[in-house]
């Protein structure tokens, strides 16, 4: 049958571009994770004005200002739970997190255990550069111990929290790793992250190359190890992922962890949701009503 509607436009990395350029230092870690989410969405072709892009504070969490998509820039730790309103308010949408170490493993970790039992459907990234980047270099909850900042500098005395570990044993059903030097495999991840219906968590090693140098792309280069190429490597053992996590020091492996695809999203384990996203409901409520509403306000 002809028509006359076009068909839709290919979606181009120049649509994904924000009105502010990133302010990051040059070399920083994020640049990697920005064009990675970027190519990403490109390729499994969401058009922007269905992705909301949720940050919390952080240099890192400045993320949602340089792409275009909808997005918000939240509170400090806080960005998880406003994540969770826009999902439940609109399930359609593509919901992506993205915060540094600080922001959601410190101030922000316990909404980071709940969105995770929860199973909220959405991606989060942690831009992971094992310091307070944005307040200047202070220890963050995945500094290793004894490394030198300027809030420790005789050395952290604090036992690292491990994000992986943490995620695996909190029900998240989607766990991997990234690392912004690896860009191919990390927007492969990105696209896995997306597609999961359910909570995916991304730990990115994003370098933090004013504040941290400890960690750098010279240090991790030589370590990280895909679990990909393990061809042994099965991500649906939950028992083998934990194992893997463990590991650090001359091998760190990154790739995905484990998925499990057996447990309902947030969304759509409740029922209520079933007749369609909420948004829709709303705009279902009678003119005259709406009136009535204006009226009362004004
Ligand atoms: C409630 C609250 N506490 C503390 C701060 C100060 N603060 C802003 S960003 C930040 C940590 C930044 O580190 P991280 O989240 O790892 O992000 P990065 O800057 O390294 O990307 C802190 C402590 C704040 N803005 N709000
Ligand atoms: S201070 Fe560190 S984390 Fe922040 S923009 Fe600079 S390099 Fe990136």
């Amino acid at each position: 049958m002809a028509t006359d509607m076009a068909a839709p436009r290919q979606m181009v990395l120049a649509d994904l571009k924000g009105k502010v350029d990133p302010d990051w230092c040059p070399g920083c870690g994020d640049f990697g994770v920005l064009a990675a989410v970027q190519k990403a969405l490109v390729d499994l072709q969401i058009p922007n004005h269905r992705v909301c892009t949720i940050s919390g504070i952080g240099c890192s969490s400045n993320f949602p200002g340089f792409i275009n998509t909808y997005g918000m820039h939240t509170l400090h730790g806080r960005s998880l739970p406003v994540a969770t309103g826009v999902k439940l308010a609109n399930h359609e949408l593509t919901v992506l997190v993205t915060g540094g170490d600080g922001d959601g493993f410190g101030i922000g970790v316990g909404h980071f255990v709940h969105a995770m039992r929860r199973n909220v459907d959405l991606l989060y990234i942690v831009m992971d550069n094992q310091i307070y980047g944005l307040t200047t270099g202070q220890t963050s909850p995945t500094s290793r111990l004894g490394m030198k900042t300027k809030s420790m500098p005789f050395g952290n005395i604090e036992t690292p929290i491990n994000p992986i570990t943490l995620a695996l044993s909190s029900g998240a059903t989607f766990v991997a790793r990234g690392f912004s030097g690896e860009q191919k495999h990390l927007t492969e991840l990105i696209k896995q992250g997306i597609q999961h219906k359910g909570f995916s968590f991304l730990d990115v090693f994003s370098p933090c190359v004013t504040y941290n140098h400890d960690n750098t792309y010279q240090w991790f280069r030589p370590r990280v190890k895909k679990l990909e190429d393990d061809a042994a490597y099965d991500a649906t053992d939950w028992a083998a992922a934990v194992e893997r996590s463990l590991l650090w020091g001359e091998e760190i492996p990154i790739g995905k962890f484990f998925e499990r695809t057996d447990v309902p999203a947030l969304h759509a384990a409740e029922p209520v949701l079933n007749a369609g996203p909420l948004v829709e409901g709303i705009t279902r409520i009678p003119p005259d009503v709406v009136q009535s509403f204006i009226d009362e306000l004004t």
